[in-house]
């Protein structure tokens, strides 16, 4: 059994419904809690519409890969094409961290699968709505949530807006 991270992302087409429709697969794979949606502006070098982000905790009987397997199966059903890497997408969904039951984390530089994710530090759109779920969630070898999102820009941390309740 292991414990994953997941950061879900999507900034074309119905955005909400792509979220909706992965968070509801999760619970297939069992899911453990979710996060609220979040309307995010759009990281990196690529001009692209806004996304809506969400994190999801999943456990299950699953290793690394098989949570990537997964993340991968989802996008799928939600009909995303690869095509400009940090360009806009259906559905995307990353691995942010996998931690085995005993509390030991999976750490790997396998460009296939890199963990813990190489950006998530930096990103508020996962760090915000992580840290709702989990006030006490620490990145390995980044150390606490709380305190990577103290030290990120705070125009990019206020940046991160719910958007649930407004729709
Ligand atoms: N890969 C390696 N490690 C991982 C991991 N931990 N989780 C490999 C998931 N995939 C991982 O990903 C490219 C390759 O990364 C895969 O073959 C996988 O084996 P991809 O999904 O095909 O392409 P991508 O998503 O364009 O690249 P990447 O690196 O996942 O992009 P990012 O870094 O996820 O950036 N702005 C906001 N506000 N919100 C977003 O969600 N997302 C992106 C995508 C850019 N800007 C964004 C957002
Ligand atoms: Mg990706």
């Amino acid at each position: 059994m292991s414990r994953a991270v997941l950061s879900l992302g999507a900034n074309l087409g119905d955005r909400a419904g792509a979220l909706r429709a992965a968070l509801t697969a999760l619970k297939e794979h069992g899911l453990v809690a979710r996060s609220t949606l979040y309307e995010t502006p759009p990281w990196g070098p690529v001009e692209q519409p806004p996304y809506l982000n969400a994190v999801a905790v999943v456990r299950g009987d699953r290793d690394a890969r098989g949570w990537l397997d997964l993340a991968h199966e989802l996008e799928q059903a939600a009909g995303r094409t690869r095509e400009v890497r940090w360009g806009a997408r259906t559905l995307d969904v990353d691995v942010v961290t996998v931690t085995g039951d005993d509390g030991t984390p999976v750490i790997s530089d396998d460009p296939e699968l890199t963990l813990p994710h190489p950006r998530a530090h930096e990103r508020a759109f996962v760090l915000v709505p992580w840290l709702t779920l989990d006030p006490t969630a620490a990145l390995p070898a980044r150390g606490k949530v709380a305190d990577l999102v103290a030290a990120l820009d705070p125009a990019d941390v206020a940046a991160v807006v719910r958007w649930d309740h407004l729709h």
